[in-house]
């Protein structure tokens, strides 16, 4: 069984890369989208989905999974307000099923989504890649740190970390004060209890993504972290729309997360139907870099992972998620084409060795 083998695009306006290059990348059926110039807590119109779907399916690709439907501050904080914001997020649930979307991957980070020091790494061989140093990030403010990260990044920002976002932040990290890990955890389980019944209605799951990296940061509580906090989260509500994006670079950026367990532990209870397939090398003290797909080319073993799918029967969604950039492509750091194609081109591979090698020694 080989999962639908997908590819995130940012869509016409913001994504060099086209449709029709995506297609010819050998088993990509299926598009991760999303509308980005919705605000956050807005309800996505029905009429908006359909045009991006449109879009996809007349490259001959399909719109199945949605990442992110970004979840408000207001919900995660817990707030009056967080009502309203979970009743449009219901909405938009009903109108990406009516199109025929999933899964809808989400992440609960507060404030912030994925931190990195640098999006202009160069490894030695030449390549670009996304950089996470521990000690750059715990000694700055988040203000120094965005003005960091885009002189590390030709002007490139963190999605969450722009200009006239960075102008609000003391009041936002003011209304996290009373917050803390149980904190977010109580508003997460009231943000699932809202939205699952609606997925089960609709035929839609939630795919929650791990935090990014997976620690506290700035004060900040984190709670999708490591396979204590997954359990506890797919044990709140127990239905298989509480579900996973299980990311392997964001899980195994800490190196005491054995992500091929974790891998497995959720694919054999059916809470995984989206995967993020991608390796990291960790440079010690916390600190890593992103790196090719290939098992030797970063700490994670990615034939493993692969096996722990295979075996648990998983048939759900693969992303190769980041990339290196690669032979001078100009685009999106950690979205270029090239690398990515080469990732998903090794993952069919190990996809199927693995599953034909099951099924030869379960011959008599
Ligand atoms: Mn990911």
């Amino acid at each position: 069984m080989a999962p639908t083998m997908s590819f995130r695009w940012y869509g016409e306006k913001d994504d060099p890369i086209p449709l029709r290059h995506i297609r010819q990348i050998p088993a990509v059926e299926n598009v991760v989208g999303a509308l980005f110039d919705i605000p956050v807590g807005e309800v996505w119109p029905s009429a908006s989905i359909e045009a991006l779907k449109a879009q996809v399916n007349a490259a001959g690709l399909n719109l199945e999974v949605i990442e992110s439907v970004n979840v408000h501050d207001d919900i995660k904080i817990g707030l009056p307000s967080r009502d309203r914001l979970i009743d449009n997020y219901r909405t938009t649930i009903r109108n990406l099923a009516g199109v025929g979307v999933k899964v809808i991957c989400y992440n609960f980070m507060p404030v912030f989504d994925w931190l990195r020091t640098t999006l202009n790494y160069k490894l030695p061989a030449g390549s670009y890649v996304l950089q996470y140093d521990d000690a750059v990030a715990t000694s700055q403010t988040p203000e120094e740190l965005s003005r960091t990260v885009a002189a590390n990044s030709g002007g490139f920002t963190l999605p969450g970390w722009e200009e006239d976002r960075l102008a609000d932040l003391h009041e936002l990290f003011a209304m996290y004060a009373g917050i803390d890990a149980d904190g977010l955890r109580a508003n997460l389980r009231y943000f699932l209890e809202g939205v699952v019944p609606v997925c089960e209605e609709v035929g839609i799951r939630m795919a929650l993504h791990p935090d990014d990296p997976p620690k506290s940061l700035f004060g900040l509580p984190r709670i999708v972290k490591n396979l204590d906090d997954l359990k506890w989260i797919t044990e709140q509500v127990d239905s298989p729309a509480n579900a996973l994006t299980v990311c392997t670079g964001s899980l195994g950026e800490d190196p005491a997360n054995d992500v091929p367990a974790i891998m497995r532990y959720f694919s054999e209870r059916d809470r995984v139907p989206f995967v993020h397939l991608r390796n990291i090398r960790w440079t010690g003290n916390g600190s890593f870099h992103e790196s090719a797909h290939l098992s030797r080319s970063g700490s994670l073993d990615m034939y493993e992972i692969v096996r722990a799918l295979v075996e648990t029967g998983f048939d759900g969604y693969a992303r190769p998620d980041h990339g290196r950039m690669i032979w001078d492509e100009v685009g999106r750091p950690g979205y270029g084409l090239y690398d990515r194609a080469l990732g998903i081109a090794y993952l069919n591979g190990l996809f199927e060795a693995i599953e034909k090698g099951a099924q030869r020694s379960a011959q008599p």
